[in-house]
């Protein structure tokens, strides 16, 4: 019984290390925001956009999934596109990031994440985003609201 105990805890407290640095080390760093805004939005208005750039400092890519605020019913990730001259916009299943490398959501690529159901926001103000990426990661950041005559 002895041994048993011995053995117990020779595998258990590697794996309890391991679980802990994992926890506390792994999430936040490898995926990380910059820049990121939401335009402001008049009153009686509920929907508007926001825009970021993604970091992957990882060696493998990274799926943003989902997307999520208590200032918005939902949010959904899309990317805009020009057909016949009429602009239209996709919702997206998930967004790549590449290991090493980063995503661009603007005017120019199209992503951008699309805000359902917000209350007036106004210039200045932050607010809280939560981020989800299929291996698990997920990200608390704040996007600053901006004039949306600033947007691009
Ligand atoms: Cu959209």
């Amino acid at each position: 019984m002895r041994n048993f105990n011995l053995l117990q805890r020779l595998l258990f407290y590697p794996a309890l290390a391991a679980l802990l640095y994992a926890c506390s080390a792994e999430p936040a760093r490898e995926i990380r925001v910059e820049n990121g805004w939401i335009a402001e939005i008049p009153p009686m208005i509920a929907v508007t956009a926001a825009l970021m750039t993604l970091h992957n400092d990882s060696d493998s890519a990274r799926y943003l999934i989902e997307a999520s605020s208590p200032r918005a019913e939902r949010i959904e990730v899309h990317r805009s596109f020009v057909v016949n001259e009429l602009a239209r916009m996709e919702r997206q299943s998930e967004v790549e990031v590449p290991a090493g490398g980063s995503v661009e959501f603007s005017n120019e690529t199209g992503y951008h994440l699309m805000f359902y159901g917000t209350s007036a926001i106004h210039a200045g103000e932050r607010i809280p985003v939560e981020l989800r990426f299929r291996n698990g990661t997920v990200l608390h950041v704040e996007f600053e609201v901006r004039d949306r005559r600033k947007m691009g």
